[in-house]
C-alpha cells in the first residue's frame, strides 16, 4: 500500500512537476519556493533512498538520470544551510550508500563544499542562510538578533562526518566538532540549550527552549551522533543525557487528563503546548532508552510510549484522523489545537516516525494499528487527483487542501509508514541511523562502506 502511495506521488510529482522543487497537486504544476537557493528537484534529491528501498527500480532510475543530467549546483541564490544540508546532503549521501553510484558521492560533495562559507563566523557557529553561488551568508531576518538557530547549526554533524569520511578532507568533521566545543564551553540554564545562539559571541539570545520547531533535531543529532559512531562518540551520549534529564524535570507534564506531553519554556515559564514536530520525540526517547542505565532504560520506554500516545490522541481528537500543526494543554483542552491558526497538516512526518521507532523497539501491534489509521485518513482527506496534499484543518471532514505536496512526505512519512510494516531487517536500526529527513546513513562499524561494496 505504501509504496502504491509511493508511486502516487512520484509519478504526479514527474508527470507536472519534474525537476522542481514540489509539486502542487490541485493545480498540476511545479513549485520552486526559496529555501533552496536555487536548487532544483528538491522532490527528486528526497525520494531517491525511498525508491530505492521500495524497489520501485524504474522510478528510481529517473530520479537518477534527473541527478546525473539536470542537477546543476552551479546556482546564485538564497539558501537555508539547514534544508539543504537535511534533505540534498542527506539525500545524496543515502543514494550513494544504498547503490555505491558515484554521482551520488560526488554532488553531495560539492554540494558540501560550498556550504563551508557560512561558518566564517567569530565563533565558528554557522549563520542560517547562504548565497550558494558568492558564498555571502547571514541570520535570518525573522531569528533575534542576529541569532543562529540550534535545530539548525546542531542538525549538521551525522552528514558533515560522512563527508569528511568520503572525501578525506577533515575540514567538515572539523566545523561540526567546533559547533560542539562552543555547546559544550557555554552556561546552560537549568541544564537547557536555548533556540537562539549568536554566531558572534557564542551566548544564547534569549531563552526560549523547544523539543518542536527551532531546538527539535539537535537533540536527535546527540543520541544518533553516538549510535552513528558505533556507541563509541562517549560524549555526544553524555550531551544527550544530561538534556533529556533537564528536559524531563523541566518540560515534561502530565495533563489532568492523564496525558505526557512536553512543553516549551521561555525564560522559566511553561508554555503547555506541544508542536507536531516535537513528536518525533517518542521514538528518540525509545531509541536512546535501550542504550540508558540499567536502572533508566524501562523509565525512558515508558515515557517514550506515553509521548507516542499522547500525539496519536492528537490525530484520534481529530475529525479526519490527522493531527493539528500544535495542539494545547490548557483552558481545559487537551490534545487538540486551540487556535486557527494551528489547525492545518502539511504531510508532516513525525508522528509516524515514532510509531516506526516504537514498533521496532517493542513489537506491540497497536503502533502497526495506529499507522494504518494514519493510511487510511491520508488516502481519503489527502489524496486528491494529482498527487497528495496537506490540508488546512484537521477539525473538519470536509478540508480545504493547501495545494502542496511536500518533499518530505516523499522523503520521510511514505518511508517510516513502509518500514513500520516490513520487516525489521530492512534498514535494520542496529547498522543504520536516519538523519533528520530520514535518509539512512551507515554505522560506523569498521568504516562506512556502501551497502552496495558489501554485497
Ligand atoms: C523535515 O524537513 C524534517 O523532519 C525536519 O527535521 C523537520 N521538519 C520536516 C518535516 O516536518
Amino acid at each position: 500500500m505504501c509504496q502504491r502511495m509511493m508511486k502516487f506521488a512520484w509519478d504526479n510529482y514527474k508527470q507536472y512537476a519534474f525537476g522542481k522543487n514540489e509539486l502542487r497537486p490541485l493545480t498540476k504544476n511545479g513549485h520552486i519556493g526559496n529555501m533552496f537557493g536555487g536548487l532544483r528537484g528538491a522532490t527528486v534529491v528526497d525520494a531517491l533512498d525511498t525508491l530505492y528501498i521500495m524497489e520501485l527500480e524504474e522510478e528510481f532510475q529517473e530520479a537518477k538520470k534527473w541527478v546525473e543530467k539536470s542537477f546543476d549546483l552551479n546556482v546564485n541564490g538564497e539558501a537555508s544551510l539547514f534544508e539543504v544540508n537535511i534533505r540534498y546532503i542527506g539525500g545524496l549521501l543515502a543514494a550513494y550508500y544504498l547503490t555505491g553510484e558515484e554521482v551520488f558521492r560526488s554532488k553531495a560533495l560539492e554540494l558540501g563544499e560550498k556550504l563551508l562559507p557560512a561558518f566564517n563566523t567569530p565563533t565558528g557557529i554557522p549563520r542560517g542562510v547562504i548565497n550558494l553561488g558568492s558564498g555571502m551568508s547571514w541570520s535570518w531576518g525573522w531569528a533575534s538578533a542576529g541569532s543562529s538557530i540550534l535545530a539548525e547549526f546542531g542538525t549538521l554533524h551525522l552528514e558533515f562526518l560522512h563527508l569528511t569520511e568520503l572525501s578525506g578532507n577533515p575540514v567538515f568533521a572539523e566545523k561540526v566538532m567546533n559547533i560542539r566545543k562552543v555547546l559544550n564551553r557555554v552556561e546552560k540554564p537549568q541544564g537547557l540549550y536555548p533556540n537562539f545562539l549568536s554566531p558572534v559571541t557564542g551566548n544564547w539570545v534569549q531563552h526560549h527552549v523547544s523539543i518542536g520547531g527551532l531546538g527539535d533535531s539537535f537533540y536527535e543529532y546527540l543520541i544518533k551522533s553516538w549510535l552513528m559512531s558505533d556507541k563509541k562518540d562517549s560524549e555526544a551520549k553524555k550531551m544527550y543525557d544530561d538534556a533529556l534529564e533537564a528536559i524531563e524535570k523541566h518540560l515534561v507534564r502530565r495533563s489532568a487528563g492523564g496525558l505526557t506531553y512536553i512543553a516549551e519554556w521561555r525564560g522559566g515559564i511553561l508554555d503547555h503546548k506541544m508542536g507536531h514536530l516535537a513528536c518525533f520525540s517518542g521514538g528518540m526517547i525509545a531509541l536512546g532508552a535501550e542504550h540508558a542505565s540499567e536502572e533508566r532504560k524501562q523509565h525512558y520506554m515508558d515515557l517514550a510510549a506515553e509521548i507516542t500516545n499522547t500525539c496519536h490522541e492528537s490525530y484520534a481528537r481529530s475529525d479526519t484522523k490527522l493531527g493539528p500543526e500544535a495542539f494545547r494543554f490548557d483552558t481545559g483542552t487537551e490534545a487538540m489545537a486551540t487556535r486557527l491558526s494551528e489547525r492545518y497538516y502539511i504531510l508532516r512526518p513525525e508522528v509516524v516516525e515514532s510509531y516506526m521507532y516504537m514498533w521496532r523497539l517493542t513489537h506491540d501491534l497497536k503502533y502497526r494499528q495506529w499507522g494504518w489509521e494514519v493510511v487510511k485518513a491520508l488516502e481519503k482527506h489527502c489524496r486528491v487527483e494529482a498527487g497528495f496534499s496537506g490540508i488546512r484543518d484537521v477539525y473538519t471532514t470536509v478540508p480545504t487542501h493547501d495545494n502542496m505536496q511536500q518533499s518530505f512526505f516523499l522523503a520521510e512519512t511514505l518511508k517510516y509508514l513502509y518500514l513500520l510494516f516490513c520487516e525489521d531487517d530492512v534498514l535494520s536500526l542496529d547498522d543504520w541511523v536516519f538523519n533528520t529527513e530520514a535518509h539512512p546513513l551507515p554505522v560506523n562499524h569498521t568504516n562506512f562502506k556502501t551497502k552496495a561494496s558489501v554485497q
